[in-house]
């Protein structure tokens, strides 16, 4: 059988990126559709885009629409992605479900990775990753963000992995996975709302040239897999640890006595947050991104011109 390629519909600001060989950022849906109320949710869509373009690359929001695969999206899609009810939270065990059956989903960073990877693109910015659920040991709650960090190639800028979760044990399995963990201008790891997690990173990077450039030390010895970036969001918009515990525990606390599981448990725990914090933990997770996104177009600049 000849080699199919892969069933991507590429932008034409993306596709045209492309082909001159311009730096090129993935950018996740699910932040969109799962992880924000509207219209926070759109306006911090397309300030994300800005940032990618102003740090000098291309933008490239990746969803599935009615079952395409779709790398970059028009403003009027995202619009309607935004507002959208019933949009599939699409990782690794289904994003090929919404592509075989016609549906419309969102790509969490597992499937943002694998799409990302298909469609030629090494940087991708986040808010935070998932990871290790607390009391993940028992529940085996652990996101397939941290399988597909360690099987491949792309770099995930994010924020760390998000409070809501165990942050050690995240730590561990990324590891044991081979996965680096690379905190930008700190000595700690950050936990996306907050600068300080009370884990010190493994690694630690100043530049983004010289994560570009150790991303390429990697991939000359044939090390695959991803790399994990966390940037600590700006001290200005952080919410100290010891504050935003007291939200995380509450928000546990109604997720264990409203029952929900699976899939459905970040996201309810990040809405309940930004109501318990009354939007100070989504103008965090603005910002965040944001940050994020600008430092995504800063390393994808710097490894396209290395
Ligand atoms: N970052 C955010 N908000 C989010 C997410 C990341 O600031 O909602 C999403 C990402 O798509 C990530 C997902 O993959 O949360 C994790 O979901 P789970 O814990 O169910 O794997
Ligand atoms: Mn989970």
């Amino acid at each position: 059988m000849p080699a199919k390629t892969p069933p991507l519909v590429l932008s034409p600001r993306v596709a045209a990126a492309k082909a001159a060989g311009a730096p090129l950022v993935a950018l996740e849906s699910t932040i969109v559709t799962h992880g924000m109320p509207h219209p926070q949710n759109f306006r911090t869509a397309l300030a994300v885009e800005a940032a990618v373009r102003a740090a000098g690359a291309e933008p490239a929001t990746i969803a599935v629409l009615d079952g395409v695969l779709r790398i970059g999206l028009e403003e009027d899609e995202l619009a309607a992605l935004a507002e959208a009810a019933g949009v599939l939270k699409l990782s690794r065990a289904d994003l090929a479900f919404a592509v075989a059956f016609g549906r419309t989903g969102s790509t969490t960073v597992a499937a943002t990775m694998i799409a990302a990877r298909a469609a030629g693109i090494s940087v991708f910015a986040t808010g935070g990753i998932g990871g290790v659920h607390r009391g993940g040991a028992s529940s085996l709650d652990v996101s397939a963000d941290l399988e597909e960090l360690a099987r491949t190639d792309v770099i995930v800028v994010s924020a760390g992995a998000k409070a809501i979760l165990d942050i050690g044990l995240t730590l561990e399995y990324l590891e044991t996975k081979g996965v680096p963990v690379v905190a930008y201008g700190s000595d700690e790891l950050p936990a996306f709302w907050s600068r300080e997690s009370g884990h010190k990173a493994p690694l630690r990077l100043d530049r983004a040239e010289e994560i570009a450039r150790f991303q390429k030390a990697r991939a000359d010895l044939g090390i695959d897999g991803g790399m994990l970036v966390a940037n600590p969001l700006s001290a200005e918009h952080a919410i100290p640890r010891s504050t935003i515990e007291g939200w995380i525990d509450r928000a546990l606390a109604d997720a264990t006595a409203a029952g929900v599981v699976g899939k459905a448990v970040t996201p309810f725990l990040l809405g309940r947050i930004v109501e318990l914090s009354d939007g100070r933990s989504l103008e965090a997770n603005i910002a965040l991104i944001e940050a994020n996104a600008k430092l995504a177009g800063e390393i994808a600049v710097a490894l396209a011109t290395r």
